[in-house]
């Protein structure tokens, strides 16, 4: 499966085309606009989400609510595009109007696209920067990402991300039962955090950080339950699992880090108490005592849930600016200021989560791939039996 998405921030609308989905999935508006909703939640987001009630179109490759097998296209259109039809308009202006086009920016933002996107293109105006770097972006990569997410879910695989550490505020007390409780949780929860004394700490911190026209980042976490073994390969370095995943969590804006189950700690131990010893048993099968490894051995699944955790960077949009450099001048000036969230964390939470399901839907169409949703199912089934009386 592949898909590309396209679309600025203040453009008309999000577009993404989404190609390999198997045929016979079931699939409507609804599990997808859930979705949006909740990436668009969030304490800490700003005006913006107050403007758009993210809602998607499924244009293609669905009929009577089953995938046909073609490519899918979903668009989420752009409330706040009615204010900016003039900024952003497509048509073509005369020459002599583009130095009034309104908005325009030559201060770019430290630790945003701005400057090198300006540079590389030859933009500069660096708003051509700006809306297409701009986490608008991802709502759409959330909509391809309930595709993945409904996949996994025919069979019988949970993803769920959820927000572990907001600024310096880390979970303590996780509990959940199931993977169904635990999403459950998130989902009630302002800065989908479980533990109930870090979530008023988050928060507290969110509205101290934008008291002080400043942003904060934070840690999410994916678990991923019901991954067969044998997902990924040793074979070759293109084709480790834990690496593509690691690649599309630091695609998402603003994530500088990954980590799977111990992650960076595994660096400071010594291995006898790293590997997870290996277990069978003829209910369940292969497994491990522990699951320090996040469910990954070798660029492969294990068959123990995945853990993945990412880290968001602080927006770099603030109220209160930092010094850059005016493009056109070259003279120091604070950076401009422009509308944004304060924190995205728990956003991005779902952000993560889509991506992951992603990838793990792909690794298994490539792996139990046909172009039909019922004989994936069989094929996981059956190799599920093989793997556990291996
Ligand atoms: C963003 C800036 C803000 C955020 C935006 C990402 O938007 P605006 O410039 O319109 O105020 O709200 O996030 C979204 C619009 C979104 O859907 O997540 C940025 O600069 O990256």
């Amino acid at each position: 499966m592949r898909y590309l998405t396209s679309g600025e921030s203040h453009g008309p609308q999000l577009t993404t085309i989404i190609e390999g989905v198997p045929a016979g999935l079931y699939l409507t508006d609804l599990d997808i606009n859930k979705d949006l909703e909740n990436r668009q939640k969030g304490y800490g987001r700003g005006r913006r989400m107050q403007i758009e009630k993210d809602s998607v179109k499924i244009l293609s490759g669905v009929r009577h609510g089953y995938t046909l097998g073609s490519p899918i296209t979903l668009v989420v259109e752009n409330n706040d595009w009615k204010h900016w039809t003039n900024v952003m308009g497509i048509e073509p202006i005369p020459a002599e109007e583009i130095k009034d086009v309104k908005r325009k920016i030559t201060r770019p933002r430290p630790g945003h696209a701005d400057l090198n996107g300006a540079i590389k293109y030859g933009h500069r105006d660096m708003r051509n920067v700006l809306e297409r770097s701009s986490a608008r972006e991802t709502t759409v990569r959330v909509a391809a990402g309930s595709i993945a997410k409904k996949i996994l879910l025919e069979l019988g695989i949970n993803v769920v991300g959820h927000v572990v550490e907001i600024g310096n505020i880390s979970t303590t007390d996780v509990n959940y039962s199931n993977i169904n409780d635990l999403k459950q949780k998130a989902d009630e929860s302002p800065v989908r955090c479980l533990d109930k004394d870090a979530e008023v700490q988050m928060m507290n911190a969110i509205d101290t950080a934008k008291q002080n026209g400043d942003s904060i980042g934070g840690i999410v976490e994916v678990i991923v339950e019901g991954v067969p073994i044998g997902l990924g390969s040793y074979v070759q370095y293109d084709r480790k699992l834990d690496a593509k995943i690691a690649a599309a969590i630091t695609s998402i804006n603003a994530f500088k880090g990954v980590e799977f189950g111990i992650g960076f700690e595994a660096a400071r131990l010594m291995g006898s108490l790293v590997h997870d010893e290996i277990e069978w048993d003829v209910l369940q099968g292969y497994t491990r005592k522990t699951n320090n490894l996040g469910g990954f051995e070798g660029g492969m699944t294990n068959g123990m849930p995945l853990v993945i955790r990412g880290a968001m960077k602080p927006i770099p949009t603030l109220y209160k600016p930092l010094k850059s450099v005016d493009i056109d001048t070259k003279e120091a000036f604070d950076a401009s200021i422009e509308r944004s969230d304060s924190c995205a964390v728990p956003a991005a939470s779902i952000v993560a989560e889509a991506v992951v399901a992603w990838e793990v839907a792909t690794a298994i169409i490539d792996q139990f791939g046909v172009d039909q949703m019922d004989i994936i199912k069989e094929n996981i089934n059956s190799w599920n039996k093989y793997t556990s009386g291996f």
